[in-house]
């Protein structure tokens, strides 16, 4: 039998991920296609979940010595090569699919695979691990990729609703006892009970909680998945879901503008507080930063000075819909797939 040493991790092995791309995603168009780079690393480890047990993960990684799930996104444009090497670190038979765009196949165990494939689709894409489905996906072999129509940097599609900037919301929940038998090479369990709930790799943590406001930990804090933004910004947010369960994106201070799902433009943009987002789907909705019609006093520049000089954050809370995705464990509560809306003056 071989010896594997496990890497363990705190949380999602962010602190790597946040070197290369922090915060929000930067786009900034061309005129010409380029060519977009990119090396994943095929790794596994024990991310601790909030009540403390170690969970068993892959992800498509930065180094050999991180775990990253969901991996690092990928932003390019319309008619851009993308030029993915794929280093399969396991001992296990993997894979890297865009739906519609790129299939590289197999790629077997202690592989290295290079491959070029052209970004076509304008809009929000996932990028997976296929084999094995949808096991391998769900063990955290999931990442996103963002194309852009040529030219643009402030439409979903040609001529969608604008945006000022952009994020993922990469959701995933997971059953430990799935992964513990992706693990093993064993068929996970027929039933399928969820026990935790995560947005781009971390939970949330409430106020008084372990590491609580860290952003490392705290998808509340994590500048990947919090929304910051001033009254007029607008915050595109590509939504997918690798998991299983389908969820219901809510939004507290203002209504979404839903722009597509699973990739499909919608025909009318409704103005929606709660999205549906499937299992192995993907939802895209532009948070409008405009005034909170609920708060008092009316939001302005000035109250929101005036917040922040006393010490308030004007945050409002993004969380799903469907109750047990805020708790971790099989209740603890707040330390699910949640984070903060942040207004702040301009
Ligand atoms: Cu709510």
């Amino acid at each position: 039998m071989n010896r594997r040493n496990f890497l363990k991790f705190s949380s999602a092995g962010i602190a790597s991920a946040m070197l290369g791309t922090a915060g929000l995603i930067s786009w900034v168009p061309r005129a010409h296609a380029a060519t977009i780079r990119k090396t994943y690393y095929i790794t596994e480890g024990f991310i601790t979940q909030p009540d403390g047990v170690d969970v068993y993960f892959r992800g498509f990684s930065s180094s050999t010595n991180s775990l990253n799930t969901p991996g690092e996104h990928i932003i390019a444009q319309e008619g851009d090569t993308i030029d993915i090497t794929i280093v399969n670190t396991l001992g296990t038979s993997h894979s890297f699919v865009v739906d519609g765009m790129f299939d590289s196949g197999r790629i077997r165990g202690g592989e290295s695979r290079r491959f070029t494939f052209e970004a076509k689709n304008p809009g929000t894409h996932m990028y997976y691990d296929g084999r094995n489905a949808p096991y391998n996906r769900v063990t955290g072999l999931h990442g996103g990729l963002a194309v852009m129509p040529a030219g643009s940097d402030d439409e979903l599609y040609d001529g969608s609703n604008r945006f000022v900037q952009q994020y993922f919301w990469i959701f995933n929940d997971i059953d430990p006892a799935w992964n513990n038998a992706v693990r093993n090479g064993q068929t996970p369990p027929s039933n399928y009970t969820p026990r935790y709930f995560t947005l781009n790799g971390l939970s949330g943590r409430p106020p008084g909680a372990p590491g609580y406001g860290d952003p490392t930990i705290d998808s509340m804090h994590d500048p990947r998945s919090a929304l910051y933004g001033g009254l007029g910004d607008r915050a595109l947010v590509r939504c997918l879901n690798p998991g299983l369960v389908q969820h219901a994106v809510h939004t507290h201070a203002n209504h979404m503008e839903w722009l597509a799902t699973n990739g499909q433009p919608r025909p009318d943009v409704w103005l929606k507080d709660i999205v549906p987002l499937d299992g192995n789907g993907s939802v895209d909705v532009i948070f409008p930063f405009e005034p909170a019609p609920d708060a008092w006093p009316p939001m302005t520049n000035s109250t929101l000075q005036q917040a922040k000089d006393e010490g308030r954050k004007s945050a409002y809370p993004m969380h799903l819909h469907d109750e047990m995705t805020q708790t971790a464990g099989g209740g603890l509560y707040m330390f699910g797939a949640l984070t903060d809306i942040f207004y702040e003056p301009k």
